[in-house]
C-alpha cells in the first residue's frame, strides 16, 4: 500500500514491530504519520484486529495540508508577533526567523510554566490566556504575588540574561498559549531590543510600597494643599514648601510650572518627558515626584521634600569640600546615573544646582527636565545641558548617549573639590572652545589629590567609549576607582552610612536651608488653553 496516514473511527488494530506487540489501538487515533514525515518504509506492522473502519490521506494531501496549515500557523504568528508593542523595533524578516522558530505551547489553569529556582533556556511571549507571578524571598515564606500578563506580555529573560536560574515562578491562571524561544533565538533575535533588556524589577515589598502611595497620592485633590513657604524661584515658575491640610507635618515640594512660558520657550516635550521619567522613578538618590496637578495657567509637580537645601548652596557657602564630602556627593550621584542608565534614561544636566540634601544629609538629583529615555544602544541630538557641564560631544553635534553623564560626573567632582568647574568662561562659547580642548589641558589645583584627579580625568574622556562606566564592566568601574577605595557603598545605599554634613531641619516645615524668596507679586500668567498638557 503507498504511504498513506490513516485515523480509526471504528474497530481495533494491533501495532507490531520483529514480531512483538507494540500497542493496539481503537477509533481517533492516528498511524502510518512516520513514513509520510521522513520518507521512509514503514517502521512496524499495524493489523486489524476486528472489523475496522479507517479514513486514509494519501502523502500528497497529508503534504499539502501539513504545508498550508504550516503557512497558516507561520501568517498567525507574524501578525501576532507584530502586534507585540516590545517587538515593534523588529524588522519584517527577523520577526519571520522568530516566527519559524518559536514553539505554541499550551498549560492548563494551575501549571506551572516558570518554577523559581530552576534553570531555564526558554523566553515566553502570551498569546492566549493569563499567568501570575510570584516570587520566594526566603525558602519557608510564602510566596508573594508580583503582577499578572496578558495576551502581549513576555516573561522569562532573566535566566537568559545572567545566570539561566529563574528569579520567580510563573503559573497559568486559565488556559494559556505561550510562544516559546530558545536561548541561542532569544540572544540572536531579541536580546537587543530595549524593552527586554532594560526591563528591571522592584521587589514585591516595594512595589505594594508604591502603589499604596500611589493611591493615596490619587485620592487627594489639589485643594487639600496649603503653601508654607518658597523653596525656589525660576523663569519657570516657583517651587513651593506645601503642606496636607489635614495633617500638618506632612509637607512636600510643589513646583508649579507657568503653561505660557513652557510653551514660549518650546518645553512641552522636556516636561512631558520630565513627569513620565520622574513619576517612574523610584530611587532612593532621585527625588520623588508622587503626582501632578494642572488647571489653566500652571502645571503642578507634587514631589518629596528635601529640606537639607541645594547643595550648590552648601558648596557656595563652604567654598570647596574635601575629599570624603566630596566621595559621598559622588557616591550618590555615581547611584542616581546607574539606576537611570539601566533604564537607557540619560540626565544630562548634572551640576551642583540639581542635587538637594534630605534632612539625613542625603544627596538625591532633582529636576528631570532634560531627561530622556533613549533606544539601547541609541543616541540622540538635543542640544541641551549647562555650557560648563556639557560633554565635547554635544557641542559637536556628533550624538550622545548615556556616557555624556559620565562626562558631566568629572567635572561635578572638580567643582565640588575645588569650587569651580574646570571649564568655564563669561561666555558660553567661550566655554565650549576650552572645553573642545580637553581635561588634559586644565591645570588641577593642589587640593584635588592624585586619585580623584585620575578619577576625573578617566571620566573626562574626549572619546565617550573610553569614558569609565560606559565601558563593559559599567558603573563597576567607577565603584571599583582607587579614589572609592574603602568606600561603603552598601551603608550608603542602606541609610547606614553618616553622611558628611548633616543639615540643621528642626521640623517639616523648616525652610531655614533655602534662600530667601519674596512673594509673587508679579501678575498671573494668561490662560493657555491649547491641550499640550493634557496628559500632564
Ligand atoms: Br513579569 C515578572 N515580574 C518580575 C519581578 O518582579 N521580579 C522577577 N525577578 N521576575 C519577574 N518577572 C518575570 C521575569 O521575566 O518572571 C520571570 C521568571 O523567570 C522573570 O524571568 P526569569 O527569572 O527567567
Amino acid at each position: 500500500m503507498s504511504a498513506r496516514l490513516c485515523t480509526s473511527w471504528k474497530g481495533k488494530v494491533e501495532v507490531t514491530k520483529d514480531g512483538l506487540k507494540l500497542c493496539t489501538m481503537g477509533p481517533g487515533k492516528v498511524f502510518g504519520e512516520l513514513a509520510i514525515l521522513y520518507n521512509c518504509t514503514r517502521t512496524a506492522t499495524v493489523k486489524a484486529l476486528t472489523h475496522t473502519k479507517l479514513w486514509a490521506i494519501d502523502r500528497q494531501c497529508f503534504q499539502t495540508i501539513m504545508m498550508k496549515t504550516g503557512l497558516i500557523k507561520h501568517a498567525e504568528h507574524m501578525e501576532f508577533l507584530r502586534s507585540v508593542p516590545s517587538l515593534q523595533e523588529l524588522q519584517e524578516d527577523v520577526l519571520s526567523k522568530l516566527a519559524d522558530v518559536l514553539e505554541e505551547t499550551h498549560y492548563d489553569e494551575g501549571d506551572y510554566i516558570i518554577r523559581q529556582g530552576a534553570s531555564g533556556d526558554t523566553f515566553f511571549i502570551i498569546s492566549k490566556g493569563k499567568v501570575s507571578v510570584t516570587q520566594q524571598k526566603l525558602a519557608n515564606e510564602e510566596p508573594v504575588f508580583l503582577c499578572t500578563l496578558s495576551r502581549g506580555d513576555w516573561f522569562g529573560e532573566q535566566a537568559l540574561k545572567g545566570e539561566d536560574v529563574r528569579t520567580a515562578s510563573v503559573v497559568a491562571a486559565d488556559d494559556v498559549t505561550c510562544l516559546v524561544i530558545d536561548r541561542e533565538s532569544f540572544k540572536q533575535l531579541i536580546g537587543g531590543l530595549e524593552d527586554v533588556n532594560s526591563r528591571v524589577y522592584e521587589s514585591a515589598e516595594a512595589k505594594a510600597k508604591f502603589e499604596a502611595e500611589a493611591a493615596f497620592f490619587s485620592s487627594l485633590d489639589f485643594s487639600d494643599f496649603q503653601i508654607v513657604n518658597t523653596l525656589g524661584v525660576g523663569g519657570f515658575g516657583r517651587v513651593e514648601l506645601v503642606q496636607l491640610k489635614s495633617d500638618e507635618s506632612q509637607t512636600f515640594a510643589m513646583k508649579i510650572l507657568k503653561k505660557q512660558h513652557i510653551l514660549d520657550t518650546r518645553q512641552q516635550g522636556h516636561i512631558l518627558s520630565e513627569k513620565h521619567i520622574m513619576q517612574e522613578t523610584h530611587c532612593g538618590f532621585i527625588v520623588r515626584l508622587y503626582r501632578t496637578f494642572r488647571d489653566r495657567k500652571y502645571l503642578y509637580m507634587l514631589m518629596e521634600a528635601c529640606l537639607g537645601g541645594e547643595l550648590w548652596t552648601i558648596l557656595r557657602d563652604r567654598g570647596s569640600f574635601d575629599d570624603a564630602t566630596t566621595r559621598f556627593y559622588t557616591a550618590c550621584v555615581v547611584e542616581a546615573l546607574s539606576y537611570l542608565h539601566c533604564r537607557s534614561i540619560i540626565y544630562r544636566d548634572l551640576k551642583p544646582e540639581n542635587i538637594i540634601l534630605d534632612q539625613r544629609g542625603c544627596a538625591k538629583l532633582v529636576d528631570f527636565g532634560f531627561a530622556k529615555k533613549i533606544g539601547y544602544g541609541k543616541k540622540t541630538w538635543t542640544f541641551c545641558g549647562t555650557p560648563e557641564y556639557v560633554a565635547p560631544e554635544i557641542i559637536l553635534n556628533k550624538g550622545h548617549d548615556i556616557s555624556a553623564d559620565y562626562w558631566s560626573l568629572g567635572i561635578l567632582m572638580y567643582e565640588l573639590l575645588s569650587g569651580s568647574p574646570p571649564f568655564s568662561e563669561s561666555d558660553p562659547m567661550k566655554t565650549y572652545n576650552i572645553i573642545l580642548r580637553g581635561i588634559d589641558m586644565v591645570e588641577f589645583p593642589k587640593k584635588i589629590t592624585k586619585n580623584a584627579a585620575n578619577l576625573i580625568k578617566r571620566l573626562c574622556r574626549d572619546n565617550p567609549s573610553e569614558r569609565l562606566g560606559n565601558q563593559k564592566n559599567g558603573v563597576k568601574d567607577i565603584q571599583k576607582h582607587k579614589w572609592f577605595e574603602g568606600f561603603n557603598w552598601e551603608g550608603m545605599r542602606k541609610g547606614t552610612l553618616t553622611p558628611p554634613i548633616i543639615p540643621s531641619v528642626s521640623s517639616p516645615l523648616d525652610t531655614s536651608n533655602f534662600d530667601c524668596f519674596p512673594e509673587d507679586s508679579e501678575d498671573p500668567p494668561p490662560d493657555e488653553d491649547s491641550g499640550w498638557d493634557a496628559e500632564f
